[in-house]
């Protein structure tokens, strides 16, 4: 028997971009395990990928192109050729430009592969030459990364390996221990060393049990937080005047929003006590090098964008730049300024603009000219979007022709008319760089293609060329494409040597750099912009306006769905097998007669979910919890946390709301004896 080591990277949507080690015995793969090559994976990966073999062997993987032959939504297909497959589809573009305009045509895609390779290179050739409609890429990490770029410009944040330096670290919204698991062992060092650990969210995550200090916040407050401890830096007079005086702008407007949040106001709206608030600003104020790890959770409310502005408007204010350990880390992703789209010779149109949060109300609603066909690929909307009801209504319209292109059978795929089949990362080349770890990493196929699936870069360059698309000498292959990325930067050299020597590249502020050390932010003048007025113009209400808990006595409860380490959003839930559980504390489940096991009925205007109940001093009360990224076989009623997440839009970058869902729990039976 043939065994064979192969090296890859992990693309998938997670920050950390773990570089790998892979065993495969006789064609199949038998072991995926981390190495050292990205500094950060230190020779450990999570055991989503670490079992990603049953992924790539699953029975559900999709095979074959398909196509529909009984009634939408209950996935039953036969097998097609891909030349059918790709005459189908193609009529089906050119029909709908023919009779509704080329905007009818919708392509939908998001997190499934964070590589450059397989997203915005030839399908965006595509989409964007046929003149479809352009698609809104909002479900998440807009308002954040609109807020770092309007005040910082998307520098490079601090390496989280720098936190063993840091005396004091913050988790903000962030749970390491689902979602970067990399950190987790740093801040374990860094504890032993006697740093301090500070965590913010509503629940008790791991990492909040061996906090210092844990503010269990109500869902959506983290604005009046945060102004409410800038404004007590000046008025203590723990501002760093200086640092502001020659890094800043915007300092008095800054002041002048956060003048009204006092500690006690900030306290009443958080639902924590005044004295908590204010250990927090000491420990913050006084501790050097401090360090805010913000994360995603306080993004996906009403208030996200300014609230992120206003958690990165901390280091400044009380100058924690300038020290290896100090400052904040958020996305890294811009750190290498590569970008796929130019390399792929594709200029965006001014074609109408969908943001996906709305899927749903697009496709039932009365735009013109309406979505008629449907281009689904690296994504899985109605496991992931808000408003779930209406996408699988949407979905459902007979006179919609939707193409599938996935790796296995999801609740998306049961909608499709025609299904193709994507390869894995193992089964193609991958050019992936972190969004947490500042890495870029190159990586070719490590086995052949299961069954007949075909890569992303590949399917749509053929659609190019059957639509008529395509020119002559524009990159198409694997690794023209990754050539003209590389290419397309001023240090693509320097980037293509270092794969080739080590593997791995790092951007040209160095793998750890610090911020104010090694770089000033990357904003036109190298300040930082605290009161962004590009930021005040787009936020609703503007920059750092607080908006109410929309919370009603009929819906007093919030949903959040946080991650957790079964799946990468909802990317292989096929794979665990368990039902999954409406957490909420003793207090909300004791006056509703609800014990542990019951089930229940959780619901608000726009759905209900049926599942079990876990009842834990865990989550705060006030607040219940439904995992981001169930599949409808995790729940009893085939409904998951998304059936009650609203469409409403984050105040600035139009931004999912998914921690924004206000609803009621009752019984509907009790847990039966154990
Ligand atoms: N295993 C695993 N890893 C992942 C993912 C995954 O699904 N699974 N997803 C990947 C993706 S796509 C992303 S974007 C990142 C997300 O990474 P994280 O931001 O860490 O993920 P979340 O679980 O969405 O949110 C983090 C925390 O925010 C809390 N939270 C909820 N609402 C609020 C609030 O209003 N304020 C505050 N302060 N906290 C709040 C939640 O309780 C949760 O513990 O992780 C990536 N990594
Ligand atoms: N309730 C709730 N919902 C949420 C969130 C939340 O916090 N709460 N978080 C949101 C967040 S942070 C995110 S990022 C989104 C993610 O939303 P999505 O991007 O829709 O979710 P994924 O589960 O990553 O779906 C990716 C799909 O692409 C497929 N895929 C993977 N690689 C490839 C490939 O190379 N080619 C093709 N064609 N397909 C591929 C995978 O099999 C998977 O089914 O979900 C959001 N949904
Ligand atoms: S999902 Fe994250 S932790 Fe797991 S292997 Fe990929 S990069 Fe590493
Ligand atoms: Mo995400």
């Amino acid at each position: 028997m043939t065994i064979r080591l192969s090296t890859s990277a992990c693309p998938l949507d997670c920050p950390d971009a773990c570089s790998l080690d892979v065993r495969v015995d006789a064609g199949k793969v038998t072991r995926i395990d981390g190495n050292e090559v990205n500094p950060l994976t230190q020779g450990f990966i999570c055991a989503k990928v670490r079992r990603f073999a049953e992924h790539v062997y699953s029975p559900e993987r999709l095979l074959y192109p398909m196509a529909r032959t009984g009634q939408k939504g209950r996935g039953q297909f036969e097998r097609i050729t891909w030349e059918e497959a790709l005459d189908r589809a193609s009529y089906q573009m050119k029909e709908a430009v023919r009779r509704w305009g080329s905007e009818s045509i919708l392509p939908f895609s998001y997190g499934g592969s964070n590589g450059l390779i397989s997203q915005d290179t030839t399908d965006a050739r595509l989409f964007y030459r046929l003149g479809a409609s352009r698609l809104a890429r909002t479900v998440c990490s807009v308002p954040t990364r609109l807020a770092a770029e309007g005040l910082y410009g998307r520098m490079p944040t601090v390496a989280v390996e720098d936190y063993l330096h840091s005396r004091l670290i913050v988790l903000w919204g962030v749970n390491p221990s689902a979602t970067g698991i990399h950190l987790v062992p740093i801040i374990q060092q860094a504890l032993e060393r006697g740093a301090k650990l500070v965590v913010v969210d509503p629940r008790t995550t791991p990492l909040a049990e061996r906090a210092h200090l844990h503010l269990p916040l109500r869902p959506g407050t983290d604005l009046p937080l945060a102004l409410g401890l800038i404004r007590w830096l000046f008025a203590q007079g723990k501002a760093d005047l200086s640092f502001l005086q020659e890094h800043a702008t915007g300092v008095s407007q800054l002041r002048d929003r956060a003048e009204p949040w006092t500690l006690p106001r900030a306290a009443a709206e958080t639902g924590l006590r005044v004295e908590t608030l204010e250990s927090f600003a000491q420990m913050y104020a006084t501790s050097h090098p401090a360090v805010i790890r913000c994360g995603w959770g306080q993004e996906r409310n009403r208030n996200g964008g300014s609230a992120t502005a206003a958690i990165l408007a901390l280091p400044a204010v009380a100058g924690k730049f300038g020290v290896r350990g100090g400052g904040y880390t958020l996305s890294n992703s811009g750190a290498f300024r590569l970008n796929s789209l130019s390399a792929a010779c594709a200029d965006p149109p001014a074609t109408r603009e969908i943001n996906m949060n709305l899927l749903g109300e697009v496709l039932l609603g009365d735009e013109r000219p309406p979505v008629k066909v449907l281009f689904v690929y690296n994504a899985n909307p109605v496991s992931t979007l808000p408003c779930q009801e209406k996408v699988r209504s949407g979905m459902a319209r007979e006179d919609l022709f939707t193409i599938v292109f996935e790796q296995v059978m999801t609740d998306t795929t049961a909608y499709a008319d025609l299904l193709l089949p994507a390869t894995t990362f193992l089964e193609r080349r991958e050019l992936s760089r972190g969004y947490g770890a500042m890495v870029l990493q190159d990586a070719g196929a490590v086995i052949p293609p299961e069954g007949e699936s075909r890569s992303n870069h590949e399917v749509f360059a053929e659609l190019c060329r059957r639509l008529g698309l395509s020119r002559e000498g524009e990159p198409e292959t694997d690794e023209a494409i990754a050539q003209a990325i590389l290419s397309a930067h001023p240090q693509g050299n320097a980037y293509r040597s270092a794969l080739a020597e080590r593997k791995v590249a790092h951007p040209q502020t160095g793998y750890a750099p610090i911020p104010f050390v090694d770089f000033l932010p990357w904003t036109s003048d190298q300040k930082i912009h605290l009161f962004s007025e590009e930021l005040d113009r787009i936020a609703r209400k503007g920059l750092y306006a607080y908006e109410g808990d929309p919370a009603t006595s009929r819906y007093p409860l919030t949903l959040i769905s946080p991650a957790t380490g079964n799946t990468v959003s909802s990317m292989l839930g096929q794979t665990w097998k368990r039902e999954a559980r409406l957490e909420m504390n003793p207090e909300d489940a004791h006056s509703r007669g609800i014990g542990e096991g019951d089930t229940v009925r959780v619901f608000n205007e726009l759905g209900e979910v049926r599942v079990r109940a876990r009842v834990s001093p865990a989550v705060r009360p006030g607040v219940v919890v439904l995992p981001k990224g169930l599949w409808s076989r995790h729940t009893l009623n085939g409904a998951t946390a998304n059936a009650l997440s609203p469409d409403s839009l984050s105040d600035i970058g139009g931004g999912a709301c998914f921690n924004d869902a206000r609803v009621e729990v009752q019984p509907t039976g009790t847990a039966p004896p154990s």
